[in-house]
């Protein structure tokens, strides 16, 4: 059996989790237009006839170390290469942009075999135009395999699994056959809730909340979730509350729906917003809030 790691890597919204859905073929991972949608590194494990693929889903590697946060997603998309059988690396079709050259430097040192993948082609209308972009790409690095993707639409997705499969090691499998990933359902709770406030609300704030699952109890066929939404500050409460409570109720609807098709069962949502000042730049609360190494 072919068995093994598989980092994806990329910058902010170039696709990975929309590529890491459509291998899995589940929605494991949110995606949103924002960028740092993506906060923890998530496995997803694809096992095949013959193969069993993990996974890892990586915050994008940020620019400006300036806040707590933005240094542990930057070590996690650094720690995701170390340890790893292959190495994804998703572009999109417009091409490397200039801070890229620091992932050709940290590309040289990796030992695995690195697959460039260039998303998003259902945008180009000619796919000629990819071709000066495959050149540059061979001669900045030599990639196991160049493969043009759609992970929204889903072209040439199986040929891309195919070029990670043969490339990772002869093994026995690392999970059971049946298990899709390594994080517990509360954590896919507090994700879904995540994704719903992002979809919901402008661009300021969504990077100054996180969610955190309070309680998670089955009794009676309904499984019930207490969810704390944490804010920076006090003037934050209030826009995502919505005016008579309605953003907060459209959240809980649209999580709980989406919580019941994920879990397969009925849910019970409950939602809290909470302030807790500075906690994107103190390392001890984001311990605290589960954003450990
Ligand atoms: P990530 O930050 O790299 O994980 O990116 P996401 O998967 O969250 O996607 C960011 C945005 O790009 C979302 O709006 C996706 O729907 C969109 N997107 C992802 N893949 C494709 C694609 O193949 N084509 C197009 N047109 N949009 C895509
Ligand atoms: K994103
Ligand atoms: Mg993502």
């Amino acid at each position: 059996m072919k068995t093994g790691y598989v980092a994806l890597i990329g910058r902010p919204n170039v696709g990975k989790s929309t590529l890491l859905n459509r291998l899995l073929g589940q929605k494991l991972s949110i995606v949103s237009r924002k960028p740092q949608t993506t906060r923890h590194r998530i496995l997803g494990i694809k096992t095949g006839a013959e193969f069993q693929a993990v996974y890892v889903d990586t915050p994008g590697i940020h620019q400006g170390e300036s806040r707590a946060l933005n240094r542990y997603l930057n070590r996690a998309a650094a720690s995701a290469l170390v340890g790893v059988d292959v190495v994804v690396w998703l572009i999109d079709g417009k091409g490397f942009r200039k801070d890229d050259a620091l992932v050709f430097e940290k590309l040289k040192t990796v030992k695995a075999p690195v697959i460039l993948a260039i998303n998003k082609i259902d945008k180009v209308k000619d796919k000629k135009t990819l071709l000066p972009l495959i050149a540059e790409a061979e001669r900045r690095y030599p990639f196991a395999a160049i493969v043009p993707v759609s992970a929204l639409a889903g072209d040439n997705v199986e040929a891309l699994e195919q070029e990670i499969v043969a490339r990772l090691p002869e093994g026995p499998p690392i999970y059971p056959e049946d298990q899709i990933t390594d994080k517990p359902e509360r954590f896919f709770a507090a994700e879904i809730i995540r994704e719903k406030l992002l979809y919901y609300l402008g661009d300021e704030i969504p990077h100054r909340l996180t969610v955190e699952i309070d309680r998670f109890k089955e009794e009676n066929g309904l499984t019930s979730i207490y969810a704390v939404i944490w804010v920076e500050r006090e003037s934050q409460k209030p826009i995502i509350i919505g005016r008579h409570g309605e953003l907060l109720k459209k959240v809980g609807q649209q999580a709980r729906l989406e919580l019941e098709d994920f879990l397969d069962r009925k849910v019970y949502l409950n939602l809290w917003v909470k302030v807790k000042k500075g906690w994107s730049d103190d390392e001890r609360l984001l311990k605290q809030l589960g954003y450990a190494d």
